[in-house]
């Protein structure tokens, strides 16, 4: 990893593949003599203007490449506040390739992945954790995960944290008054003070980190639709997903493998997992089914148990299931079938995926657990365990002051909090961390 930049690298920013335009990235100190060196611009001019879009030609030892735009920002007003480049061409992979074989025989080299991203953090344009962000808005597949890597992006984390640093230095400072001027506190006045501020800010840590509602925030909510064979599951999976994506007959036992599919529910994304009916069977094929059932439910964040209203109770609800803690919801399905004088199920929700009916209630029901969310300031894996840890060290603290120990053990746990809380920004790093981060990044970013 080049932590000194003083190289100056090229990539393609835009996906791979045929596209209108494609754009191609340079940065670095050389980033303009560079662009100079294979971009000619249409109307004569002395120095590009900053951050002005020129027409021109694209060429390399004399041959004409494509007619593109290119722009000019000098640092430090740019993305990596470096003198940054951007080339618009059409976006062939002939195109691209000619150009960036250009561009490295003028002197570029290819850029990692996420490297674009790491000079603007060496640089101090953003902290570490903005630059998760970018990925993670990259990413985003959904408006709630787009929102929340945008409000990232834009410091929220960052803000989290350093308020968090902030209460924490205040602690110190008093602790390390106490172990300095011994004589001026009333010790175990103050270590009762001191440890419940500590308690106070690990639980104000933790409930920021709540994985499951980042998780949820980021991935989407995962649903299994469990039930013995026919229940219908493949059927109200198509219905949900508005595409005829799994096999339906009346055959019992069609399901085999798991199959997916996502769909999007008020801006949050919901993944269901179609799966092989449960029941008692010989047929080997059917069992290593049933098996993968079992897995996809224990990796979802929801069951449906499906069946058949009008003989509900072909099938027990599998005990593996009600021993699980998974939040289970009974569906009763082919509603459309049953007759007036049938007795309607109260212990859950009655379907038709044939008339539709019931289907608003179950979406409904989805969002209940989206809305129950905690609105969490950390939404990165990362940041969630650093934000852990730290209330971990932070509760050693208090316990250390409880305990009415020396004053330097507290002060020892509550260093250490701060040095991984500085682990969410970026001020307390070192290159593997960054390598992992950033080697996740697409290269062009
Ligand atoms: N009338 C009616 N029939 C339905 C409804 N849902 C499913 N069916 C029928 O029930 C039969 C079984 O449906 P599937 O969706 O294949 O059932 P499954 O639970 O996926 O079954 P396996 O994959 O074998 O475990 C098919 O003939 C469907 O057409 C419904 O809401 N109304
Ligand atoms: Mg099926």
């Amino acid at each position: 990893m080049d932590l000194l930049m003083r190289d100056t690298i090229a990539a393609c920013a835009t996906a791979p593949g045929a596209a209108g335009i494609a754009v191609i990235r340079i940065s670095g100190p050389l980033a303009e003599p560079i662009l100079n060196k294979v971009f000619t611009p249409r109307a004569s001019a002395a120095r590009l203007e900053h951050g002005r879009l020129y027409l021109g030609t694209l060429h390399a030892a004399g041959q004409e490449i494509d007619e593109c735009m290119a722009v000019v920002m000098r640092a430090p007003k740019s993305y990596t506040r470096q003198d940054v480049a951007e080339l618009q061409l059409h976006g062939s992979a002939y195109s691209v390739n000619a150009c960036l074989n250009a561009l490295f025989a003028a002197g570029a080299r290819p850029a990692e992945p996420g490297e674009f991203t790491l000079r603007a953090y060496l640089n101090g344009r953003i902290d570490l954790s903005q630059a998760e962000s970018v990925m993670a808005l990259i990413q985003a597949n959904n408006e709630r995960a787009g929102q929340s890597a945008l409000r990232q992006l834009n410091g929220g984390a960052s803000r989290f944290v350093g308020e968090a640093q902030a209460d924490l230095l205040s602690i110190l400072a008093q602790v390390e008054a106490a172990i300095d001027y011994p004589e001026e506190v009333d010790d175990a006045v103050e270590d009762a003070e001191l440890a419940a501020r500590c308690r106070a800010l690990a639980d104000r840590l933790n409930a920021a980190a709540q994985e499951r509602a980042a998780r949820l925030v980021r991935d989407g909510l995962h649903v299994a639709l469990l039930g013995p064979p026919n229940a219908g599951k493949s059927t109200l999976l198509n219905a949900l997903l508005g595409e005829d994506k799994a096999i339906v007959t009346d055959i019992p036992g069609t399901t085999r493998d798991v199959l997916s599919g996502t769909f999007t529910l008020d801006g949050y994304s919901v993944t269901l997992y179609d799966t092989a009916g449960i029941h008692e069977t010989a047929d080997q094929i059917e069992r290593l089914g049933i098996d993968r059932t079992y897995r996809a439910a224990a990796q979802a964040d929801a069951v449906w148990w499906l069946q058949d209203a009008a003989q509900p109770d072909q099938e027990p609800l599998p005990t593996v299931l009600t021993g699980s803690g998974l939040p289970i919801l009974k569906v009763y399905t082919k509603s459309d079938r049953l007759q007036p004088d049938n007795p309607r199920p109260e212990d859950g929700i009655l379907v038709s995926a044939v008339s539709g009916d019931g289907l608003d209630e179950l979406k409904a029901a989805l969002k209940r657990m989206f809305d129950q969310l905690p609105d969490t300031p950390l939404t990165q894996q990362r940041h969630i365990l650093a934000a852990q840890e730290a209330a971990a060290s932070l509760n050693e603290a208090a316990d250390a002051l409880d305990a009415h120990l020396s004053q330097e053990f507290a002060a020892v746990h509550l260093h250490a909090a701060l040095d991984t809380l500085g682990q969410i920004t970026g001020e307390q790093t070192d290159e593997r961390l960054l390598d992992e981060i950033f080697s996740n990044f697409c290269v062009g970013k």
